[in-house]
């Protein structure tokens, strides 16, 4: 899959051009990445399928971008980027990651202090060379430090978003050889962690030997780090590691238990096994020398007496002893957690009114082929000027527009259905950047904190605060604020913000965007306990990523929440009920 690799460079290109104060090319660049990035076909197979006119016909890829694809997928490389490379040999992407430092910054450092890396920008700051350049401050320095610090924390973990589509082509092509018999992701990736270290595969096969030599030839592998006759791992191109196990067959449950983790759940089904006089290991589980299950999972958390446990909810956070009353059958079991099936429809959602990358009737068309019953529209609103936000005029357009899109799948005979919404912005005083009625003619409104991220904790509370009692708020998007891999939390008081939530009927969202997950699994258990509702979004500003849905899914079931719990589990008339207009 060279999707990946291109998208990254073309990240980087658009970097570049920012940098030198291109306008409107480095928009183009980002956009036809995020493209790349969330396409479900490789963009080799495309090629071959189509060469360069198949290219072109993906959205937001013009002549010139796949003359750049086709040039990559011939020689590796991509000319025009490696001449901005050598103009500007700096590690773009890694400085660019760094929270509050932009490409141009990026450079003038360069040109200044000669920092090409991370490195020499930790060093540069530490030793407050930062501050004495013009346009940077003493604060600047704390900033990048902190930043950089982040990123360390985040060091060797790879987004789940990011490794779910590899790991799925690659678990795809080991279950098609004939000498596999059953192939399992365990792990973190089984758990849908919202970050994960390596991925862990387990087997079942009478020729171990060929699935290993199979599985170090698969072309994504940089690196073999080892090959035993029943054990391999390997590295691949994005840089995380995949380990294989081939494992007997009648001890499969027991390897899948196993090596599904968490460990904190490990050691205590392990203890429990120990109560019972038996003893549980990766090869089954035993009352003296007979094994007395291990054959298939349920059996082991049965022999325990326990019932069998979703792999989302195996962090020790109150599973075990759930299972043990539900075995009991007593009351408070485990929750019967939200299914990856039960969605009926997005609420978060760009359209190229607000600069995104599809127009209402192509992400109309996406929704549908999800199977969803309505589509709702939240183009941002005027404050956020870079995504071209929406003013009171536009957005009255943008919804006569909606309105005949859906009298068309009305005469159609289709249940479907397009709803007006925006995503507004919480301003600092925590009104919205957008007039009551506005807001009014909406048929939801979603509002989010996408500025100042440095308040007070008792300021971002009382902003944030203020907005769930605006009478027009329906969602608050994203309610933390952080980004995976990037920034924390904002400083904000979660409970008050439930209690909030709570007493003014605002629904807070599931954000599945893959560096987001906001709220992520343990503030969701928080809302559930708290009775607040949520709804699982996905925020997306191209078609393809509707399917990040599936992220924010696994993070609900995380975080124990069940179908009731998230408002867009409900048809539209009952979904309606929960908006205020
Ligand atoms: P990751 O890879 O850091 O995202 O997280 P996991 O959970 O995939 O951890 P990993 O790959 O180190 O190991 C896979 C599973 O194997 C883990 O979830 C539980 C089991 N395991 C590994 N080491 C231990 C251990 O020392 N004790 C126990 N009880 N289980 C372990
Ligand atoms: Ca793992
Ligand atoms: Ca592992």
């Amino acid at each position: 899959m060279r999707n990946q690799e291109v998208a990254k460079i073309f990240y980087a290109i658009a970097d570049f051009l920012k940098m030198e104060d291109v306008d409107f090319k480095p928009a183009a660049y980002q956009k036809a990445a995020i493209v790349l990035e969330s396409l479900d076909e490789s963009l080799d197979a495309i090629y071959a399928r189509g060469g360069k006119k198949a290219l072109e016909d993906l959205p937001g890829i013009g002549k010139s971008m796949a003359e750049k694809i086709e040039e990559y997928i011939k020689t590796g490389k991509i000319g025009y980027y490696e001449d901005l490379k050598k103009k500007t040999p700096i590690d773009i992407g890694d400085l660019t990651a760094v929270e509050g430092l932009g490409p141009r910054r990026a450079k003038k450092l360069y040109q200044e202090l000669g920092i090409r890396s991370l490195d020499d920008l930790e060093k540069a700051a530490r030793s407050h060379k930062i501050a004495k350049i013009e346009g940077f401050r003493e604060k600047t320095e704390g900033n990048i430090l902190e930043g950089i610090e982040f990123l360390k924390r985040s060091k060797g973990r790879f987004l789940l978003g990011d490794i779910l589509p590899r790991v799925k082509t690659i678990q795809e092509r080991l279950s098609r050889l004939k000498e596999v018999e059953r192939i399992d992701a365990g792990g973190s990736v089984r758990r849908k962690k919202e970050t994960i270290g390596d991925v862990d595969f387990l087997i079942i096969s009478k020729e171990p030997k060929k699935v290993m030599d199979f599985f170090v030839s698969q072309p994504e592998a940089v690196k073999v780090w080892g090959k035993g006759p029943t054990k391999a791992s390997i590295r691949v191109k994005e840089g995380f590691d995949i380990d294989l196990r081939v494992v007997p067959k009648n001890s499969y449950g027991a390897a899948l238990q196993y090596f599904t983790g968490s460990k904190e759940h490990n050691i205590a089904t392990r203890r429990i096994a120990m109560a019972k006089n038996l003893k549980l290991s990766e090869y089954g589980l035993f009352k003296g020398k007979r094994m007395v299950a291990g054959w298939d999972e349920e059996g082991v958390y049965k022999s325990l007496g326990l019932v069998w446990v979703e792999p989302e909810l195996r962090e020790d956070r109150g599973e075990i002893e759930a299972a043990l009353r539900q075995a009991q059958g007593k009351a408070q079991g485990l929750p019967r957690i939200i299914g990856y099936d039960d969605i009926r429809g997005d609420l978060h959602c760009h359209s190229s009114w607000n600069g995104g990358s599809n127009n209402l009737e192509e992400l109309a068309d996406a929704a549908q082929k999800m199977k969803y019953e309505y589509l709702g529209i939240s183009d941002h609103t005027k404050f956020l000027r870079i995504e071209k936000g929406l003013d009171e005029k536009k957005l009255g357009q943008r919804d006569k527009e909606i309105d005949k899109l859906n009298e068309k799948f009305k005469v159609q005979g289709l249940k479907f259905r397009l709803l007006k919404g925006c995503e507004a912005n919480i301003l600092n005083d925590g009104s919205v950047d957008i007039k009551d009625e506005a807001l009014k003619k909406l048929d939801y409104v979603i509002a989010g904190i996408h500025s100042n991220f440095k308040m007070s904790e008792s300021e971002m509370t009382e902003r944030m605060i203020k907005a769930i009692k605006n009478p027009n708020v329906d969602i608050i998007s994203h309610p933390t604020g952080r980004i995976l891999k990037r920034r924390d939390e904002y400083q904000i008081d979660l409970d008050k913000i439930l209690r909030a939530a709570k007493e003014f009927n605002v629904v807070l969202e599931i954000n599945s965007y893959p560096e987001r997950l906001d709220l992520n699994d343990i503030n969701i258990r928080r809302a559930k306990e708290s009775g607040v509702k949520m709804v699982i979004n996905t925020d997306s500003h191209q078609k393809d990523q509707l399917r990040f849905m599936e992220l924010g899914i696994s993070q609900a079931r995380r975080g124990w929440a069940e179908k009731e719990d998230v408002i867009n589990t409900h048809h539209l008339e009952k979904l309606m009920k929960y908006f205020k207009h």
